[in-house]
């Protein structure tokens, strides 16, 4: 039996970059990734976007754009990773690095994906063209897809 863990991911985007975070420790530490985590009892998933987003970067947004949802498989884990995906056009405040992460700009053709979760390098051009997505992605290890599945949609 699978069980799975809702988590939110914002991705802050302004023309011809996007704000990073170095993730300092826990699950996916030594990566860049975009800003998100757990989704708690009580809040909505977009509520836990906004929290998550201005714990690890000090950012807030006005709107947040539903883009995608990916589930996250890996082998020999019962807990799936079910990641929803948001994208913020404009924000407030300044990016500050928190204990959990360190922000940094990244021009879009500068994006570092051998420091980062191995299937972004496929959903972040969909990201940037805001075309909306949803995947599934079996990992052995934290490094290895060995099998998935991405598709364009209409809605999330
Ligand atoms: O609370 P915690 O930091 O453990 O949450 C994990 C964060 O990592 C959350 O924002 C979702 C995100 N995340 C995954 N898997 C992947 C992935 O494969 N790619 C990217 N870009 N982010 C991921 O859990």
């Amino acid at each position: 039996m699978f069980t799975s863990k809702l988590l939110t991911l914002v991705l802050v985007v302004q023309p011809g970059r996007v704000l990073l975070g170095m993730k300092k420790r826990g699950f996916g530490a030594g990566k860049w990734n975009g800003f998100g985590g757990k989704v708690e009892h009580g809040e909505t998933i977009e509520q836990a976007a906004r929290r998550e987003l201005l714990e690890e970067s000090g950012l807030t947004v006005d709107t947040l754009d539903k883009l995608g949802n990916i589930k996250f498989e890996f082998i020999g884990e019962t807990e799936l990773l079910d990641v929803h995906i948001f994208r913020a056009d404009s924000f407030h405040g300044e990016p500050t690095e928190s204990d959990e992460m360190r922000p940094q700009w990244f021009d879009c053709d500068k994006i570092p994906f051998s420091q980062m979760w191995a299937d972004d390098i496929l959903w972040f051009p969909m990201m940037f063209q805001k075309k909306k997505f949803l995947g599934y992605f079996k990992f052995q290890g934290h490094d290895l897809i060995v099998e998935h599945k991405l598709e364009e949609v209409n809605e999330v």
